[in-house]
């Protein structure tokens, strides 16, 4: 969902797993200025994502102590004073005499670059991943730390600023039990922002309960008013949460498929390990007809999958085939069933656990250990095969779906060629209503799509046709939630999109062929510009979801409200801006509401919405990809109960609400 509110994404590269582990003794001696010169290169980004990854840091290495079991409660706290806390039940952060800087280990896990993963007990690291930067790298961007240590029958405790111990590490006496606890306040003069965000927040911490069956993650939210001095007024509250899943993937895809109609009851659930390679994958069909199926490595979202997906995918085409055959399901057609075919209304969810990953490609988002290929699919045969040979109704139902997937794809196929034998007669093959920009550089080009045909008017004549294409969309488009594939080829808007984009969508989807690397959505803002967008962003979702992945999706944000005051014009995109423009041209300056793109003049259009140089886009992003689908689902799914649920949980949020 829309987040960084910013067109220039922050750029940082997040340093990948190859890089720092198994780095040599001068590396493993490398003090702190480093992340504090460049953070950008140890967290990805300064801003909000770079500071959640502060907490996931710290929450990764109490979950490697879980997987390696020795802790079972992860408790977090987000206190009044924006500081965290991170406790958990784990052996404890060894304290004693570390060889090689000859101090303890504590201090020396807390202020030694990629020190924590020589200290690793084995087993799974998450820390070998995409985070796993070591904690010292979250010590070094916190204005303060706390380490908290039980161990030995003793407590024991150092304090940090900015990097540096502040205090010896400490014996504080007796005390029973074990484990670590980490409290931090992230440095304010090295992030854009310090607010942690408990959506994200939470997103998170139940997805690691879903991936690490068994583990408890408690989370806290303290709130405390205070007055300007900082002194507290009232009571303190807490707000609370438990994630705790015995059922893990299974549970998982279980929640991801609360407000869907499933095909058949039960949620499959297939583990093993092999070679020391962890496998565990749950599905569930459900009626409808989009895909869900999210990947993980060691505790990560693997957001271009990789050879574990690419295992499981193929296993499980090979095996329907196969039954489909043998069961005599598949008599009527002679071709096979494709990928898609089988994975049509699927929820799935795969998780391998591997004691080496690799992580490939631009974001580190692929997985690409070769082995976990073959183990994947072994593992997947071996107990998809008992389930299909022994649930003879769940196999009829699951090929039947399949073998209907198969002639809507024909249908599609065939619309698809009949649009692109019409268009070849047509001089251009570009939607006539589209007006292009002329340079075709893509990474410069952008299209803007627009609701309506009067604003999409303006826009044309306010654009920099240079760079700028401009394709006016009629009236609602297809909600593609509740429509199978030939549907939407056949529908005139999205066939005019992505003939215009030029990746093509679902299985014919390239985005080499991506002909403007920003796609801006331009609608309304009143309800109805909301629900196009809405659709819009379905759409994208669902069917070239790497256009969201890769951030080329963005939405325009047109001002509200004019204010003015003789020569003096000063455009409001909310509230707070208008009544800081009215204190600015005084009481008795002009105040008029926008009521719709089509109302503005395309100067007026161009100055406060399309040029780059004075305006603002907000670039959607996939922060939480679980979440994202189940709100796909609610807003634009068959059910009303859970959108009536939404609609009334968050009305309080809606502002501008133009009815
Ligand atoms: C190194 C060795 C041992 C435990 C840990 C690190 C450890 C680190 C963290 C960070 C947060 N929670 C943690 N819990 C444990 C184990 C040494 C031993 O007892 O053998």
């Amino acid at each position: 969902m829309p987040t960084e509110a910013t067109e220039h994404t922050p750029s940082g590269t997040a340093v990948g797993a190859g890089t720092v582990y198994g780095a040599d003794q001068i590396q493993v001696l490398e003090g702190l200025e480093p992340v504090r010169k460049r953070p950008g290169m140890y967290i990805g980004s300064t801003g909000e994502r770079g500071l959640h990854h502060l907490v996931w840091e710290v929450v990764d290495n109490s979950i490697d102590e879980a997987l390696a079991g020795f802790c079972r409660n992860i408790t977090i706290t987000l206190r009044a004073d924006g500081s965290m806390e991170v406790v958990d039940d784990g052996r404890g952060i060894p304290v004693e005499l570390h060889p090689k800087t000859g101090k303890s280990t504590l201090e020396t896990v807390l202020t030694v670059l990629h020190a924590g993963g020589k200290f690793g007990a084995g087993g799974y690291k998450v820390s070998g991943g995409l985070h796993g930067v070591g904690v010292s790298v979250v010590n070094a961007l916190s204005e303060w730390c706390e380490v908290e240590v039980l161990r030995d029958g003793r407590r024991w405790a150092q304090g940090y600023s900015r990097g540096m111990p502040v205090t010896e590490l400490r014996d504080l006496g007796p005390a029973e039990g074990t484990g670590t606890t980490t409290r931090f306040k992230p440095d304010g003069t090295i992030f854009e922002t310090t607010l942690f965000s408990r959506d994200i927040l939470v997103g998170r911490f139940r997805e690691m309960a879903f991936l690490n069956r068994g583990v408890t993650l408690n989370f806290h939210v303290e709130h405390q008013e205070t007055d300007s001095d900082g002194a507290p007024l009232g009571p303190k509250v807490t707000e609370s949460e438990v994630f705790h899943y015995e059922g893990g993937l299974r549970d998982f895809v279980a929640y991801l498929n609360e407000n869907k109609d499933c095909l058949h009851n039960d949620v499959l659930h297939m583990e093993g390990e092999r070679d020391g390679v962890v496998v565990e994958v749950a599905m569930q069909y459900t009626t409808g007809y989009s895909e869900t199926i999210l990947s993980f490595a060691n505790n990560i979202n693997t957001i271009d999958g990789g050879t574990h997906l690419t295992g499981f995918r193929n296993v499980l085409t090979r095996m329907l085939n196969e039954y489909g055959r043998k069961a005599n399901l598949l008599k009527d057609t002679q071709q096979n069933l494709s990928g898609d075919d089988v994975r049509e209304g699927l929820t799935s969810v795969v998780s391998v656990k591997v004691p080496e990953p690799q992580f490939e490609g631009q974001t580190k988002g692929k997985l690409g250990n070769t082995e976990v290929l073959g183990i994947v699919q072994a593992i997947v045969a071996d107990k998809l095969g008992h389930y299909l040979e022994s649930q003879p109704s769940f196999t009829k139902s699951v090929i039947g779906k399949a073998v209907d997937a198969l002639r809507a794809r024909e249908a599609a196929r065939k619309a698809r060629e009949l649009t692109r034998r019409k268009s070849a007669l047509e001089s251009s093959t570009l939607p006539g209503k589209l007006a292009d920009c002329s340079d075709n550089d893509p990474q410069r080009a952008e299209l803007y799509l627009v609701e309506g045909d009067s604003a999409g008017g303006s826009a044309k004549q306010g654009r920099d046709r240079r760079f700028q294409a401009i394709l006016p969309l009629r009236g609602k488009i297809l909600n593609t939630e509740r429509a199978r594939i030939d549907k939407i080829y056949a529908n005139e808007e999205i066939q005019a999109m992505i003939v215009a984009i030029g990746t093509g969508i679902a299985d014919t989807f390239d985005v080499a062929k991506l002909r403007y690397h920003k796609v801006i959505i331009m609608t309304d803002a009143d309800v109805d510009g909301a629900h196009i967008r809405t659709l819009l962003l379905t759409f994208f979702f669902r069917y070239a979801k790497e256009l969201v992945e890769h951030g080329h999706i963005y939405i325009a944000q047109p001002p509200l409200y004019k204010a003015e005051k003789g020569k003096k014009i000063l455009y409001c995109y909310n509230d707070r801006e208008l009544e800081a423009a009215r204190a600015e041209l005084g009481d008795n300056c002009t105040v008029s509401r926008f009521k719709g793109l089509g109302e503005m003049m395309p100067e007026q259009l161009w100055e406060t919405t399309m040029n780059p140089a004075t305006r603002t886009l907000l670039q959607v992003d996939i922060e939480d990809a679980a979440e994202s689908d189940r709100l796909f689902n609610v807003l634009m799914g068959d059910r009303v109960e859970p959108r009536r649920a939404f609609i009334q949980q968050h009305a309080l949020e809606v502002r501008n609400l133009d009815v």
